[in-house]
């Protein structure tokens, strides 16, 4: 492995200010312990959890935004942009949202109303720092025929959940870009339905001014072939596309080894010629491409600690454990 300790680490967000913006998913623990971190390579974060609807509206009418405001907080004091993750989806939305006092479920208006007010409530307090929401998140189904994922959003309200989110967060915030934000993205099929919809909804004029690609990979799925054809279909609708939550597990799917304290070596040079392929496709894209956000920083946190083999470690990023860089950081800048 190359060794490169006696060069100075470049910022990773001066490396790529004329290609994207450099973003990050924080949440309250990691806007201190990877401050410094954060403050030199990213200019972009995104609320790791923070700003979902059950963090935001436990019960009806009372708004929690204490979390949120501090990581508004973080990105103004330093400069950041911040993305808005996320606003209507089918997991981490509390149960009150879509039941009457009796435990029933709610009709299709009241839902409506529930959405609307939650979206002005939130983006509202958020219109001076957010330049971006994921509006709707996960709405595809991953396999089989159906295109929309059965939600309690679709269940009451129907198809056309989707376009009326759109349509109230454009009322609450004309200024801010509209996303909607989705995984599994560059797999053939999944890529068919999110592209469909998103046609249909720009078909139908609907408020909508970007595609998020999740981007949750590992060292060999996607293929490059597979997520450059999802960039290049995505790109056709005239959107601007962002990558919303970059990771590279050191783990394939198969591999359900729990033993590991630290990377194999081999994982980091994969991982490393992994990023560097990567990259070099979404520079290709600069012109479609505005953003890319991980989904962390370093690899002292990750949500894929534990997920989906309990008990695993995992190392995805360009930066190690102590907040240093990887090969793979070195592969990422050096083009
Ligand atoms: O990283 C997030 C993790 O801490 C949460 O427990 C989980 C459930 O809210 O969500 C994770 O983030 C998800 C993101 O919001 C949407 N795309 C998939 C991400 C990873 O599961």
């Amino acid at each position: 492995m190359t060794t490169h300790t006696s060069l100075e680490v470049p910022s990773l967000k001066k490396v790529y200010e004329n290609y994207f913006d450099i973003g990050a998913a924080v949440n309250f623990q990691t806007i201190m312990t990877q401050r410094t971190l954060l403050a030199q390579h990213f200019n972009s974060i995104t609320a790791e959890n923070d700003m979902k609807f059950k963090n935001i509206q436990p019960y009806e009418g009372q708004f929690t935004f204490e979390k949120a405001d501090e990581l508004a907080a973080f990105a103004q004091s330093n400069g950041m942009k911040l993305r808005g993750h996320t606003l209507i989806w089918h997991n981490q939305t509390p149960e009150w949202v879509f039941q009457d006092v009796s435990g029933e479920l709610v009709d299709r208006e009241t839902l409506l109303q529930r959405m609307k007010d939650h979206i002005n409530a939130v983006m509202g307090r958020y219109k001076e720092t957010i330049f971006c929401w994921d509006v709707v998140n996960e709405a595809v189904t991953d396999e089989g025929p159906e295109l929309y994922r059965p939600t309690k959003w679709l269940e009451i309200i129907g198809e056309d959940y989707i376009e009326k989110a759109f349509e109230f967060a454009h009322e609450a915030d004309p200024e801010a870009l509209l996303f909607y934000n989705d995984y599994n993205e560059s797999n053939p099929q999944k890529r068919e339905k999110i592209y469909k919809l998103v046609k249909s909804l720009i078909d139908k004029s609907v408020p909508i001014h970007g595609i998020g690609l999740q981007a949750h990979w590992n060292l060999v799925n996607p293929s490059l072939e597979d997520i450059r054809t999802a960039i290049e279909r995505y790109a056709s609708l005239g959107l601007k596309l962002h990558l919303t939550e970059l990771d590279v597990s050191v783990f394939n799917h198969d591999d359900k080894r729990t033993d590991l304290t630290e990377p194999a070596p081999e994982m980091l040079e994969m991982q490393a010629e992994r990023y560097h392929q990567v990259f070099h496709i979404l520079r290709d894209y600069r012109d479609s491409i505005t953003s890319i956000t991980f989904w962390g920083a370093a690899d002292d946190y990750t949500w894929l600690n534990d997920f989906p083999v309990k008990g695993r470690k995992n190392w995805p990023f360009l930066f190690d454990e102590n907040h240093q860089p990887k090969e793979s950081f070195w592969k990422v800048v050096q083009f």
